[in-house]
């Protein structure tokens, strides 16, 4: 029997993807991974054991030349992405469905599955840090939730298991769990207590005409509450945030970057080897970035 493959970014975008995706092919069942751009050759390959590598599903992850030959190898391959990257070339079996302009993945999987959900504008709003609905903010949280207290093979059980009920049940189920409220209501005390400490562990510097909040951290905190609460700042807004979480075991720092002022930080992130949009962007480097090296790679950008 053949077993399709989902692999899908492991944040809500990602999550409800792969709950669109699952309503919409014609089996009832499939591998469901979540996968970061770091990981994301790795993912594709170790899903394929035992799976006859027909098909698999990749979306809220862009393709880039070694995802894409390594997607290549099972029969069919489908990408939903709307990340803003170069080009690729891709062969026949490998069906690119990109739209940078699309403001979550989501939008460009729903719009190939020709699937109207209530969920798929929620995806908007979350990917977009632009929250309009309660339905919206309880799943930020109930993801966030996960991505706080859970890790490794828990986070993905979790992550699995939300999609399937998300896909079968749908989101005013989800919403309802007693299990999943709890989780909400603990990452929401969570919440109350770090405002205080960013205001605390916050550094602002000047540099080259431009404001920068740099936030650094050993665990995870969620970089979309840091942007929204500097707002209140007395310096704000930040021409460029920065959260730098340190990976200190394996010598790896997660670099993330915001703006408040539409400054382009995709081209910042490129300068670690990262990507994402112009407004929100990333990095993964795998040796410890100080706070120099990333205001010295902010001076460059401002002296262009
Ligand atoms: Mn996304």
């Amino acid at each position: 029997m053949r077993i399709p493959v989902i692999v899908a970014h492991g944040d809500c975008d990602g999550l409800i993807c792969s709950a669109l995706i699952l309503q919409n092919i014609p089996e009832d069942r499939a591998r469901i991974y979540y996968s970061s751009p770091y990981f994301l050759r790795d993912t594709i390959c170790k899903a394929m054991l035992g799976t006859k590598a027909d098909v698999i599903y990749i979306a809220d992850l862009s393709p880039v030349r070694e995802t894409i030959a390594a997607s290549s190898i099972y029969s069919r391959a489908f990408w939903f992405d709307h990340h803003t990257i170069e080009p690729s070339e891709a062969p026949g079996n490998v069906i690119l469905t990109m739209d940078s302009n699309a403001e979550s993945a989501a939008r460009v999987v729903a719009r190939y599955f020709k699937a109207e959900d209530e969920i798929v504008n929620i995806a908007d709003q979350i990917d977009k840090n632009r929250i309009e609905s309660f339905k919206a903010e309880q799943l930020r949280s109930l993801v966030g939730y996960l991505k706080k207290y859970t890790h490794g093979i828990t986070f993905a059980l979790k992550m699995r298991s939300l999609a399937i009920s998300l896909a079968e049940n749908g989101l005013n189920t989800v919403l309802s769990d007693k299990e999943n409220l709890e989780g909400i209501a603990i990452y929401q005390n969570y919440l109350q207590r770090f405002s205080l400490e960013i205001e605390k562990k916050i550094k602002v510097h000047e540099i080259y005409g431009a404001r920068v909040a740099i936030y650094t951290t050993q665990e995870f905190n969620p970089v979309y509450f840091i942007t929204n609460k500097l707002k209140e700042h007395s310096r704000a807004p930040f021409n460029y945030i920065v959260v730098a979480v340190y990976r200190n075991l394996n010598n790896k720092t997660k670099l993330e970057f915001r703006t408040h002022t539409g400054e382009d930080v995709l081209s910042l992130a490129k300068l670690f080897g990262g990507g994402g949009h112009r407004l929100a962007s990333g990095a993964t480097v795998t040796e410890n970035i100080s706070e120099m090296q990333i205001l010295k790679a902010i001076e460059s950008l401002q002296k262009q």
